[in-house]
């Protein structure tokens, strides 16, 4: 623990009266972000980030697919909490610094806080806006946990702010986003994040497991299309970005099992042969052509582990449910 009992204390007191605190650190460059997109739909084969499906109406339709019975990654990961935590706090310890990655509403740290008792709470999320409410709503029900919300994107650099301080760290990254990562970058992601967490630094980590390419590409491609507004709503965020003319209607989902890459692949692909153009560039499609929009990485137990010690943390535990869906790993330095 960071604090002798006195001084830490005087923080809970200082937490309960002055409420969050907000750090942004991240400036959005439209001018980069429409450079970075030409140069994706310029590319053979055509692509565009994954970071473009989460605009507001996109974070809503991702909030919507986590409720699909098709899609078991978020309830799966929230059984093996619900039936872990109390373990995985055992190993972790109480009282630590919970830094939280790509936090959103904070929902998924806020049902482990009873458990964990941390002593400040770091929500970090691309924008502070995301994260006002809900982090004074939990202050509210956590007076004395000191809280910061950071924005920051994490995805290429993590660096957090002096105001995060000195006490053990448990970096809290769920949900498998590690999946959208390709290995390479996901060795360099954990890498950091065992370098920020420091000597006595942990991270609890939820990863998807590889299993039957049918029930994963039905995870992907849920009958009520949910999945598939997620998808095509990028190219609402292409044309109000770029000044794009694309048109829903001429493009499909598609999402696939790449046993190979072992990944789910999204992809939109072109219903007809057509032309993309935006100021300063086109692109022409032939018909069922394809833009390429997210990977989801899938791992086995083992080849998750292994990465964790390639990136330098020395022990690791996990939990699975019965059927070895989904798994948590906890991992200190
Ligand atoms: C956010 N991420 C972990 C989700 C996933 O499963 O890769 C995004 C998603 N894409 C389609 N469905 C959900």
């Amino acid at each position: 623990m960071e604090f002798p009992l006195g001084q830490g204390m005087l923080v809970a007191h200082t937490a309960a009266m002055t409420g969050p605190r907000f750090i942004q650190l991240h400036r959005e460059d439209s001018a980069a972000l429409r450079e970075e997109l030409a140069q994706g739909l310029s590319a053979d084969p055509a692509s565009v980030s994954p970071k473009f499906l989460y605009d507001a109406l996109g974070s809503r339709l991702f909030d919507a697919i986590t409720e699909l019975p098709e899609y078991y990654p978020t309830r799966v990961e929230r059984a093996i909490f619900d039936r872990h935590a109390a373990t995985m706090v055992a190993i972790a310890g109480r009282g630590r610094t919970l830094i939280d990655l790509g936090a959103g509403n904070c929902e998924k740290a806020a049902r482990l806080f009873d458990v964990l008792a941390p002593l400040r709470y770091v929500a970090v999320d691309i924008s502070v806006d995301y994260l006002r409410e809900s982090l004074a709503s939990l202050q509210r029900q956590y007076p004395s946990v000191e809280m910061v919300g950071v924005g920051a994107d994490f995805s290429t650099s993590l660096t957090l702010p002096p105001e995060v301080g000195r006490g053990e760290r448990l970096v809290f990254y769920p949900g498998s986003s590690i999946g959208n990562f390709t290995p390479h970058e996901a060795l360099r992601f954990l890498s950091q994040v065992r370098a920020a967490g420091g000597g006595g630094g942990a991270l609890l980590i939820g990863v998807d497991l590889v299993k039957p390419k049918p029930m994963l590409e039905l995870a992907y491609d849920d009958p009520l299309k949910v999945t598939a507004a997620f998808n095509l709503n990028l190219l609402r965020r292409l044309n109000a970005l770029l000044d794009c003319d694309a048109r829903i209607e001429d493009f499909a989902h598609v999402a696939l099992f790449n046993e190979a890459e072992s990944r789910i692949e999204m992809h939109l692909q072109a219903r007809r042969a057509l032309t993309l153009h935006w100021a300063g560039g086109e692109r022409a499609l032939a018909a069922g052509e394809r833009i390429h929009t997210e990977n989801s990485y899938k791992y086995t137990i083992e080849g998750f582990d292994r990465l964790l010690r390639e990136a330098g943390f020395s022990r690791t535990t996990h939990w699975t449910d019965e059927r070895q869906w989904f798994a948590v790993f906890l991992a200190t330095a």
